[in-house]
């Protein structure tokens, strides 16, 4: 249940947090496809319940498993999950197994119609009765370090299920392989910690494997289970489920915000992630530096650890960490902007029932515009997309480009500049100083010639709108970036700085002091 099951030399997912399916699709098509993403996270898939205001926590509580929210139905899902594994993009889904609504809603109605009494526990389109939940007691602070009450107990009053209970197993399993067998590669399992090992166990031993003609025969589904846990003291923590399946590695954040704040040395990571024992092993996590919940704890507090969209130049700087050095599974986060946190997606704010869209509104009247060479940055109407920019997917480009190679050639000043490769095939660099410039003859480890730094720009080819457009309307798959070998036969230049490596290796790296980004990075593909 460890292995993500990504196409290719594919290594990076991006979670489109609250995205409508049918544009996740498109995106797969016009953007992650051809970038060289990994993979996305959708939110939840199952009906929740319909909330005032509509925040993007109600996707949270479950009125049943019909495969209805406002990012789309069933069909529409469907259609996704073909769609992005057709160019390589593989999906996984936030599931939401240990609990349904709060129990103090009364009657409620969910977002694909149905109805439930809360007060009664009945959620006939399940359909759940009162059996099917544990004795009603809610989780208090204290209570944080009591197993049996962490498991058994609601979590901010949401009924809490019993999932010892063959029924609740069944309902759930067939759920989880509704959406497997449509060809999703895996799940994101929310609140971990609240249940019992024992029962995920017997559920994730119930599972289907994937879809054969996508994944080949008898892969097991990637599962990444959010258990937030910092210490091996804590009673209740991710050692006591990391046997299951991975684990969402919450420390990896905080050091990755600690040391691009400038809290800690950026020196200090060279062996950091090697030997902080708080870490699981890089084989067993899936790594990012913020997530849809951490995003908004941060929420106007200033000592905040965690990097966000906000922070936009130490972000991408950790994100190019991530992405650059060699541990767990990383995903990226896109967003929409928000002023209250317990607002809901751009989409939801209208009654129009479309909302605003992240984007490609209009449609573009040529795809290929689209594609990564034409360095569009199309999302607005609320919508962040961090993953689009162009410091964060051509790093992933770089993951995937550099693939297991070590890391070599570490320097620092000391402090806040360091620099390394991976391999001979891709060297990075940063700038974490504030008022001292970068300014260094490094050893790359690359061969000679003339590398184009991706951060500061990129290898810009033949404009495709421009390239006499014969495409072929049944070829729906994109180029690649990489595979594109039509354009790069084309004119090209870089539109960033340019890197010149020497024959015995070594090139010289500036980084000023004033420059909107304070990472420079170059790879084995972006040479002339
Ligand atoms: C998670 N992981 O374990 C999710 O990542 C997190 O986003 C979920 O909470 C949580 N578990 C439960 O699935 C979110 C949100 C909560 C929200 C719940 C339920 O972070 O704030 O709780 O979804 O919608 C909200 C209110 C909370 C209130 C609760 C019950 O924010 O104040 O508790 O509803 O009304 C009194
Ligand atoms: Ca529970």
């Amino acid at each position: 249940y460890k292995k993500p099951h990504y196409a290719g030399n594919r290594t990076t997912m991006v979670h489109l947090f609250e995205w409508k399916f049918k544009d996740v699709a498109r995106e797969c098509e016009l953007f992650l496809g051809p970038a060289g993403y990994a993979g996305v996270q959708v939110s939840p898939i199952h009906e929740n319940v319909v909330l005032p205001k509509r925040p993007w926590y109600e996707r949270y509580q479950v009125v049943s498993y019909k495969m209805v929210t406002r990012s789309g139905d069933e069909n529409d899902f469907k259609d996704m999950v073909s769609r992005c594994n057709a160019v390589g993009v593989r999906v996984y889904v936030d599931i939401i197994i240990n609990h349904t609504t709060r129990g103090d809603l009364g009657r409620v109605t969910g977002s694909g119609g149905s109805s439930a009494d809360t007060a009664n526990f009945l959620y006939p389109a399940v359909p759940y009765a009162r059996e099917d939940f544990n004795e009603p007691c809610v989780i208090k602070v204290k209570d944080y370090s009591d197993p049996v009450k962490m498991r058994n107990c609601k979590l901010f009053g949401l009924l809490d299920l019993n999932l010892t209970r063959e029924h609740v197993r069944e309902k759930i399993v067939d759920f989880l392989n509704r959406a497997i067998d449509f060809g999703v590669a895996g799940f994101r399992v929310d609140a971990v910690k609240h249940m019992w090992p024992e029962d995920l166990e017997v559920i994730y031993s119930r599972l289907h494997d994937l879809k054969s003609e996508v994944f080949g025969p008898n892969k097991r589904p990637f599962i990444y289970q959010e258990v937030i846990s910092f210490d091996r003291d804590e009673p209740l923590n991710k050692w006591q489920y990391v046997h299951l399946a991975a684990i969402t590695e919450f420390v990896y954040g905080n050091i990755l915000g600690r040391c691009f704040r400038g809290w800690e040395s950026l020196k200090s990571l060279e062996h950091w992630l090697e030997n902080d024992r708080r870490l699981l092993d890089s084989r067993d996590v899936l790594v990012f530096v913020d997530n849809h919940d951490n995003q908004r704890d941060g929420h106007g507090k200033p000592d905040h650890v965690i990097l966000t969209h906000r922070d936009a130049r130490l972000y991408k700087m950790a994100v190019a960490f991530m992405l650059a050095y060699p541990y767990g599974h990383p995903r990226v986060m896109s967003s929409f902007a928000f002023d209250d946190p317990n607002q809901g997606p751009p989409t939801s704010d209208d009654d129009s029932g479309e909302g605003r869209r992240a984007i490609l509104s209009p449609e573009p009247a040529n795809k290929r515009a689209m594609e990564v060479g034409a360095d569009i940055n199309m999302c607005g109407n609320g919508w962040v997309c961090e993953h689009r920019w162009r410091q964060i997917y051509q790093m992933a480009e770089f993951k995937n480009v550099v693939g297991d190679s070590a890391v070599s050639n570490w320097w620092s000043n000391g402090h806040n500049q360091i620099a390394f490769s991976r391999g001979n095939l891709g060297f990075i660099a940063f700038n974490g100083e504030y008022g001292v410039d970068l300014k260094e003859h490094l050893q790359t480890g690359m061969a000679m010639g003339e590398y184009c730094d991706i951060i500061s720009g990129k290898k810009v080819r033949g404009s495709s709108s421009e390239d006499g457009d014969d495409d072929d309307d049944n070829d729906d798959a994109p180029t690649t970036a990489s595979s594109n070998s039509k354009s790069n036969s084309m004119s090209s230049y870089c539109s960033g700085k340019r890197v010149k490596v020497e024959a015995d290796g070594t090139a010289y790296i500036e980084i000023f002091k004033d420059e909107s980004d304070g990472v420079l990075a170059i790879h084995a593909e972006e040479c002339d």
